[in-house]
C-alpha cells in the first residue's frame, strides 16, 4: 500500500512538533507548507536528516504558499497557518488576520486535496474551523478542530498531579468551545471508573476545573512569547492517527452540531467518534441543569466569534 500522506499548513512552533511526532510514529509522508518557504523548507530537511538516527521511513518536504500544489492528494491536511494572539491584539484582531490565512489555506486544499481529513487548529478555534468549513464547502465529518483533546489532557494532567495517579488513568471530558467558558465535566471524568470525588475534595476540582480553562494562558505568560505548542501537537497527531489508522477513539473535538446538544450550525467541542470515515459519530452524553447551562454559555461565544466570519 502506498505511503498516507500528510500535509501541515503552518510550519511554525506546532507544525514543526506535528512533523516530528508524524514521522516518528510513521503515519505517512509529510510535506510541510508556510508563508515562509525556507522555514517550511528547512525543518522538512532537518527532520529527514535525522532518519538515519531516529529509522523511520517517511519522507519530509516542504513548499511556500505560492504553490499548494505539493499538498495534491494529501489524506489528512492539519492547519496551523496564522498567528498566536500577541500581547494588546484584541480577540477581532486576531480573528481578521487568521481568516484571511484559513480562508487562502482552504481554497488551497479544496484545490488540491479535495479528499482530506482536514483538522483545524488556528485560533479562534471554534469560528476558523467553521471557516474552513464553509469555504472548503466539503462534508461535515471531513473538517474539524481541535481543542477539545488539548483541553482534555490538561485536565487529564492536573487531576494526575494531585491525586498522585498517573495521568493515563484519569478519563477526562472537556465540552464546549475553546475558550475561558469550556465546560469540563467532572461527573463524566474518573480515575479508571473512581470517581475523582473519591480521590478529591471539591476545593481540588473546582480549583483543577480553573486551571484547565486558564491551561493555555498559563503556558503563554512562562513562555513570554508565543503559546504552547507540544501538548496541542501531540492532541491534534491523536485526532490525525485515529483517522488514518481507523481507531475509531472517542476524542472531543469541535464538530458540526445539527441538532445535538440543541446546536444547530455550529462547530462545537463535543465527544465524537474518529476512523476512518473521519467525524463519524456524535456522542451525545446526558447533561445536568448546571452543565446545560454552562455549555449554552460556551456556545453563546462561539455564536459571537462565529458571527464576526460574516460567512
Ligand atoms: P507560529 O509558530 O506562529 O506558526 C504559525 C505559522 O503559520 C507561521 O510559521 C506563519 O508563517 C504561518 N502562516 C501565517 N499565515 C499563513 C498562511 N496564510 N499560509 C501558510 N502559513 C501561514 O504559531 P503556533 O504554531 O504556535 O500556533 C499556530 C496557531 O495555533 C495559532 O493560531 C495559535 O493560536 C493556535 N493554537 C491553538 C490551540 C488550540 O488548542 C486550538 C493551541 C495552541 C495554539
Amino acid at each position: 500500500m502506498a505511503r498516507r500522506k500528510i500535509a501541515l499548513i503552518g510550519a511554525g512552533q506546532i507544525g514543526g512538533t506535528l512533523a516530528l511526532l508524524a514521522a516518528q510514529k510513521e503515519l505517512g509522508d509529510v510535506v510541510l507548507v508556510d508563508i515562509m518557504e525556507g522555514v517550511a523548507k528547512g525543518k522538512a530537511l532537518d527532520l529527514q536528516e535525522t532518519r538515519g538516527i531516529q529509522s523511520f521511513d517517511v519522507s519530509l518536504t516542504g513548499g511556500g504558499t505560492t504553490d499548494y500544489s505539493v499538498i495534491q492528494g494529501a489524506d489528512v491536511c492539519i492547519v496551523t497557518a496564522g498567528v498566536p494572539r500577541k500581547p494588546g491584539m484584541s480577540r477581532e484582531d486576531l480573528l481578521k488576520v487568521n481568516l484571511d490565512a484559513i480562508t487562502k489555506v482552504a481554497q488551497g486544499i479544496k484545490q488540491y486535496a479535495p479528499s482530506a481529513f482536514v483538522i483545524v487548529i488556528t485560533n479562534p478555534l471554534d469560528s476558523m474551523v467553521y471557516a474552513m468549513y464553509k469555504v472548503t464547502g466539503f462534508p461535515k465529518n471531513r473538517v474539524v478542530g481541535m481543542a477539545g483533546v488539548l483541553d482534555s489532557a490538561r485536565f487529564q494532567y492536573f487531576v494526575g498531579e494531585a491525586a498522585g495517579v498517573s495521568p493515563q488513568d484519569v478519563t477526562a471530558l472537556v465540552m464546549g468551545g475553546h475558550g475561558d467558558d469550556m465546560v469540563p465535566l467532572l461527573r463524566y471524568s474518573s480515575v479508571n471508573g473512581v470517581p475523582l470525588t473519591k480521590l478529591l475534595d471539591k476545593a481540588k476540582l473546582d480549583a483543577i476545573v480553573e486551571r484547565t480553562r486558564k491551561g493555555g494562558g498559563d503556558i503563554v505568560a512562562l513562555l513570554g512569547t508565543g503559546s504552547a505548542f507540544y501538548a496541542p501537537a501531540a492532541s491534534a497527531i491523536a485526532m490525525a492517527e485515529s483517522f488514518l489508522r481507523d481507531k475509531k477513539r472517542v476524542l472531543p473535538c469541535s464538530a458540526l452540531l445539527e441538532g445535538q446538544y440543541g446546536v444547530k450550525g455550529l462547530f462545537v467541542g463535543v465527544p465524537v467518534v474518529i476512523g476512518a470515515g473521519g467525524v463519524e459519530r456524535v456522542l451525545e452524553v446526558d447533561l445536568n441543569d448546571e452543565e446545560r447551562a454552562m455549555l449554552a454559555k460556551s456556545v453563546e461565544s462561539v455564536k459571537k466569534s462565529v458571527a464576526e466570519t460574516k460567512l
